[in-house]
């Protein structure tokens, strides 16, 4: 590509909206421009690197046995009521009606849509299993759309969904889209590591999550620092504190009047929060869940709602719930005497002796009260694991890191078949629903990720596998007529090699176009200058090192030598 004819969109300055590297970078490069809130438009430069990536996500998904499709993006309402899912999801959903009045939505994911197919297309076992994936345009109308393409309101989906016969072949599914996942994020240099997940709303068994660490990234993901153990910290098992064995003492009421945070009450009471228990009121669809954690926790609302069957999001219980449940204000509930639908108690509560809690009557606290004899309730991990804890596998400590979401996969199992009675004719000839599993890649925040993980102050530097272009050559002075000719000549010898090459004839000064190569990211730079009355020019690489002086005949050899050492072919 010659600079001259290319709408180049370098920009030295972007909007203060702008926060993250990525951001900054993919707007100042000239990758994308915004169109409005949360929605982008991809400019060429961005639209190569997006095609590089797609191409990666492609070769694998193909090599893993699975069928490329596309799906319309508007999706009839009908097939999102048969899954019971069309009311499950409120403003995030894009609706739109049709000049006949029907109502559709702009596809979010697409677990109806190739259920429908499936049920449609595939009658017998025999064609089992089957993994069809698309890559396209997905419409979420999040709240807060930020961070550029990280989390846009319109992006670009690797999705897939598999079909198969029994759990044993999901199984397999699973683990070679895994597998295929690790190749990809690999191939695209981002460093992305697999940790458990919940599966949320999308329900399903299990799921994993492909994170990558970024400081700016909206998960916390707990690692451990001896084993190989990672999970977001939605999923992270946690063990609770051994306490010190104690004598069982009489419960007594106190009063601790305008104390209800556990702050207030354990310095009230001059006891280590350790030794209170709060107790968190919570509406699950109505319900009022009651959860016990020692003073010093929080609360993990992800485990409370799989744990009390959530069909939205739980939010905490209202005032009037809570006087409901308690006869008293915030801040005094208790398990003793507390009339909720369900109560959930945390494995470490449950080991705690004479502790701290709400007396359910406003200005008073409840203290040697004791799991068993005092309160029952279902035990279990209703806890955020916190810093330096034990990990739940080894027992070496964990420790979290913020990471952005850049892959997820779940095995559904029947959750969709069996909804939209999606079946085939098994071996013995009966009618079963489809074993599902379903595997997403965030392509557009793939790309966003990359540059998180590849730039440096002068702009982006791409790994040469997803580069927009590989090589820059550059002429210092385009109207020196022989520095021209080289520059040509080795432009033209490059794009014959197969070759992305850029030639950057632009009537500029040097420092502009050394500027905008380093800036726009490209792995390696020629630059054609006063050396060639000696028959050389200068080499550089965008990842560091030296400007090398080399023979002119010797840049199409040094050029195909990174290429190998990138193990990569040129076309
Ligand atoms: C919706 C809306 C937003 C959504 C969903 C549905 C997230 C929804 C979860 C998934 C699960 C997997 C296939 C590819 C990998 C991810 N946000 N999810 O189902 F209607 Cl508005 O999308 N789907």
């Amino acid at each position: 590509m010659k600079m001259s004819k290319m709408l180049v969109a370098t920009l030295r300055e972007v909007p203060a909206e702008a926060e993250i590297a990525s951001h900054k970078l993919m707007l100042r490069s000239g990758m994308i421009r915004k169109v409005a809130s949360g929605i982008y438009a991809h400019l060429p430069l961005g639209v190569k690197v997006l095609n590089n990536v797609e191409n990666i996500v492609r070769e694998e998904m193909n090599n893993s046995g699975a069928q490329e499709f596309l799906a319309s993006a508007v999706i009839p309402a009908e097939l999102w009521q048969e899954s019971g899912r069309w009311d499950a999801y409120g403003p995030e959903m894009f609706r739109v009606t049709d000049r006949n009045s029907r109502q559709f939505c702009l596809g979010p994911t697409h677990e109806e849509v190739f259920t429908d197919i499936a049920r449609n297309e595939i009658k017998s076992y025999k064609q089992l299993p089957v993994n069809l994936y698309q890559i396209q345009t997905k419409y979420r109308d999040e709240r807060r759309p930020r961070f550029g393409v990280m989390r846009s309101r319109e992006f670009i989906m690797k999705d897939a969904y598999s079909f198969d016969k029994d759990q044993e072949g999901l199984d397999k599914s699973f683990n070679d889209m895994h597998d295929a996942y690790v190749r990809i994020f690999n191939r695209c240099g981002l460093d992305a590591k697999c940790v458990e997940a919940d599966s949320g709303a999308i329900g399903g068994s299990n799921s994993a999550e492909f994170m990558v660490k970024s400081e700016v990234g909206e998960d916390d993901i707990v690692f451990c620092t001896s084993c190989d153990y990672a999970a977001n910290i939605e999923k992270a098992e946690t063990v609770g504190d051994k306490c010190e064995e104690e004598a069982l003492l009489d419960m007594e009421k106190i009063e601790t009047p305008n104390s209800r945070t556990i702050e207030e009450v354990s310095s009230f009471l001059n006891v280590d929060s350790k030794k209170t228990v709060k107790t968190l009121l919570y509406n699950v669809d109505g319900k009022t869940v009651a959860v016990l954690v020692r003073g010093d926790r929080e609360v993990n609302e992800v485990k409370v709602a799989n744990a009390s069957n959530a069909s939205t999001d739980i939010e905490l219980a209202t005032h009037e719930m809570v006087f409901e449940a308690t006869n008293s204000e915030t801040g005094f509930a208790g398990p003793v005497g507390l009339k909720a639908d369900l109560i959930l108690v945390d494995a470490e509560v449950k080991n705690m002796y004479n502790m701290v809690v709400g007396a359910n009557e406003t200005g008073y606290h409840l203290k040697n009260v004791n799991y068993g004899r005092d309160f029952e309730g279902t035990v279990g991990d209703f806890r955020n694991i916190e810093e330096g804890e034990v990990c739940p596998r080894c027992g070496g400590k964990v420790t979290i890191a913020r990471g952005t979401e850049v892959g997820h996969i779940f095995k559904l199992g029947t959750k969709y078949s069996e909804a939209m009675n999606a079946r085939f004719i098994g071996e013995d000839g009966k009618e079963k629903p489809f074993i599902m599993g379903c595997y997403g890649i965030g392509v557009t925040r793939t790309v966003a990720s990359i540059v998180e993980q590849h730039h440096d102050e002068f702009g982006i530097v791409w790994p040469l596998s997803v580069a927009p272009y590989h090589v820059s050559v550059i002429p210092v002075n385009s109207k020196d007529e022989e520095q021209m000719r080289i520059a040509t000549e080795l432009y033209e010898g490059l794009i014959a090699m197969g070759v992305d090459a850029l030639l950057d004839d632009r009537k500029e000064r040097a420092g502009v176009k050394f500027k905008d190569s380093e800036l726009m990211g490209i792995p390696m730079r020629v630059t054609v200058g006063k050396k060639i009355g000696d028959g050389e020019v200068e080499f550089k690489l965008r990842t560091g090192g030296d400007n090398e002086t080399i023979k002119i005949e010797e840049v199409l050899d040094k050029v195909r030598a990174e290429f190998e050492k990138n193990n990569l072919k040129l076309k």
